[in-house]
């Protein structure tokens, strides 16, 4: 197994890592609200590893049911009794606010991993590899890192490849790096079938193909090469559409013509419009937070109360086109 050569970035803060793992008998794994493939895989990933190789411990998935993307993992939840004694790890998760289950406090010690850029520190110990494509991605890594301590299993291979494939979406974004790769090809000599886990992913709801065919449709570019659209309230509805399924459009306008950064505005039930921001090379994630948002430099969220304020937003986004048109 292992790659010829062990990524040693980070080295001293992943050995204290899988120290602090060792020392736990309960173990409880956050990740962020509304979970992704990255999020679950590397949730239950990491969760998969430590029951693998430390089978007395008690590991334990928290946050709310994983819904559409069961298919990866279901949640073990811990009782509140469970945190008295125990280890809490945080995953994929840049700040606090999106934690979901909101008891990690209650644990004994804390740890964050993450790939994130840091905006908001927490946790006794940080791991944050910025460079890497995912969060399951660093666990990938943390297990090539230590392959005498830690034993890959097929399941912990099948959703750490999930996460990874969910974070580049299949490779195309720019975080995908050589070693992404070379992980990932280790993660592949696991016995799970990973056609069937693609299969699985691509499924897409017939209302969902609907908002796809109304956002494809009702896109608009400006002559800076920005996009947007606005999906409100009454839209969802008509389409039976909730916010959280929203997230399948997100990438769509990144392949249409002329479309340097966009941005998907949503309406959500208190009025205000939740902003997912996205760029093939002007940065926005400095503009996603001047309103109430943040994350990568090609890759922001961010929240608008309302119209105007998606104005300004976009035209934030239109300075940022022009400015890295012209530094090319
Ligand atoms: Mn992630």
């Amino acid at each position: 197994m292992a790659l010829q050569t062990v990524n040693m970035k980070d080295m001293e803060t992943k050995l204290e890592i899988l120290n602090i793992i060792k020392e736990w008998d309960t173990i409880i794994i956050h990740r962020h609200e509304r979970p992704d493939p990255d999020a679950i895989g590397s949730q239950c990933g990491l969760a998969e590893l430590i029951k693998a190789n430390f089978p007395e411990k008690s590991v334990f998935t928290a946050g709310s049911s994983t819904g559409n993307l069961s298919f990866l993992a279901d949640m073990t939840p811990p009782d509140k009794e469970d945190y008295e004694n125990a280890l809490v790890i945080v995953t994929d998760t840049a700040n606090v606010k999106r934690i979901d289950g909101k008891d990690y406090h209650l644990g004994k010690q804390w740890i964050k991993i993450d790939h994130h850029p840091l905006d908001d520190s927490y946790g006794e110990i940080e791991w944050v590899n910025t460079e890497a494509s995912s969060c399951s991605e660093m666990i990938a890594d943390l297990w090539i890192t230590f392959p005498e301590e830690l034993s890959m299993t097929t399941e912990a291979a099948r959703l750490l490849y999930a996460g990874i494939v969910g974070d580049t979406n299949r490779f195309l974004y720019n975080g995908t790096s050589p070693y992404t790769m070379q992980i990932t090809a280790e993660l592949m000599k696991y016995s799970f079938s990973h056609t069937d886990l693609n299969n699985e992913m691509n499924v897409i709801k017939p209302p969902l193909a609907k908002l796809m065919g109304y956002v494809l449709d009702q896109f608009s570019v400006s002559e800076e090469g920005v996009g947007h659209i606005i999906i409100d309230q009454s839209t969802l509805k008509e389409m039976g559409i909730e916010d959280k399924d929203t997230n399948g459009v997100v990438s769509l306008p990144g392949s249409i013509e002329g479309v340097k950064t966009w941005g998907i505005f949503v309406q959500q039930t208190d009025g205000h419009y939740r902003c997912r921001l996205r760029s093939k090379g002007p940065v926005i994630n400095q503009i996603a937070k001047e309103h109430d948002g943040g994350g990568h430099p090609l890759a922001s969220g961010a929240n608008a109360a309302d119209k105007e304020e998606i104005e300004a937003i976009l035209n934030k986004m239109k300075q940022a086109a022009d400015s890295w048109e012209s530094s090319k």
